[in-house]
């Protein structure tokens, strides 16, 4: 399967003992040609020597890959605006934010900013971990509404609980695309989350930390595509 059918989204975090950038380089070079594209979050930019080298890894990963920016974003429409706009400098394209701050003065602002710069929203509507029963399950319905709503192109749901996505899928239908972490350490194996209405997998260190990556991303998206029924 080539990168641009490909259902695989890379989160890049990097471990330990490693120079970030080459570790990133290194796992984009092997990889991007047959992924959709890259996730980049707190655990890479903590590390990172100047916020020019996102120009860098923006700029390896290429045109036709999603380049998401994963802060998961709680803050009011203009902070959140002013924090990302390094981002859409550098080449990024994709950014996730929470969705339980609502749209006005929140999430609406944030959403014309991207849209006036060829930049889409990811909301989050719940999550991989235990502990997205104790809240944000319980209000997943009201998440999805404020997603629709402010017009998110995609909403991220958990391939640990492929009832939350059969769920999400039944409410938006096709207004936005359904991103799933939460496979291989975190439980779920790959494809779950296709199989029950996810448009991509979000994978990280199933993939990121096996001594071949290329060769992971191969075997995934052959069970990807037999799952699917692609190729
Ligand atoms: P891994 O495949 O190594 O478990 O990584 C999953 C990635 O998805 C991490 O970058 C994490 O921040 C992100 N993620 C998650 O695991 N669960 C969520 O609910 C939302 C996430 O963004």
């Amino acid at each position: 399967m080539s990168g641009s059918g490909s259902r695989i989204i890379v989160a890049l975090d990097p471990p330990d003992d490693v120079n970030v950038v080459d570790w990133c380089l290194s796992i984009i070079g092997e990889t991007r040609d047959l992924v959709a594209g890259y996730k980049i979050g707190l655990p890479l930019l903590v590390r990172l020597d100047s916020i020019n080298e996102l120009s860098l890894l923006a700029r390896a990963m290429g045109d036709g890959l999603l380049r998401i920016v994963d802060l998961k974003l709680a803050d009011i429409g203009d902070v959140m605006v002013s924090s990302i706009k390094p981002f859409i400098h550098y080449g990024f394209n994709y950014f996730i934010a929470h969705s339980f701050i609502g749209c006005r003065d929140g999430l609406g602002v944030l959403n014309s900013f991207l849209r006036e710069n060829n930049a889409w929203l990811i909301t989050v509507v719940s999550m991989s971990h235990r502990g997205s029963v104790e809240v944000m399950d319980s209000i997943v319905d009201r998440l999805l509404e404020v997603s629709v709503n402010v017009g998110a192109w995609g909403v991220v749901a958990p391939a640990t609980r492929p009832e939350i996505i059969r769920f999400v899928r039944k409410h938006i239908g096709s207004r936005a695309r359904i991103l799933s972490p939460g496979i291989g350490p975190q439980g779920a194996r790959p494809g779950d989350a296709l199989m029950a209405g996810a448009d991509y997998e979000i994978i990280g260190r199933m993939i990121t930390r096996n001594s071949g990556p290329r060769h992971v991303v191969k075997e995934i998206n052959k069970i990807h595509e037999s799952l699917l029924g692609e190729g």
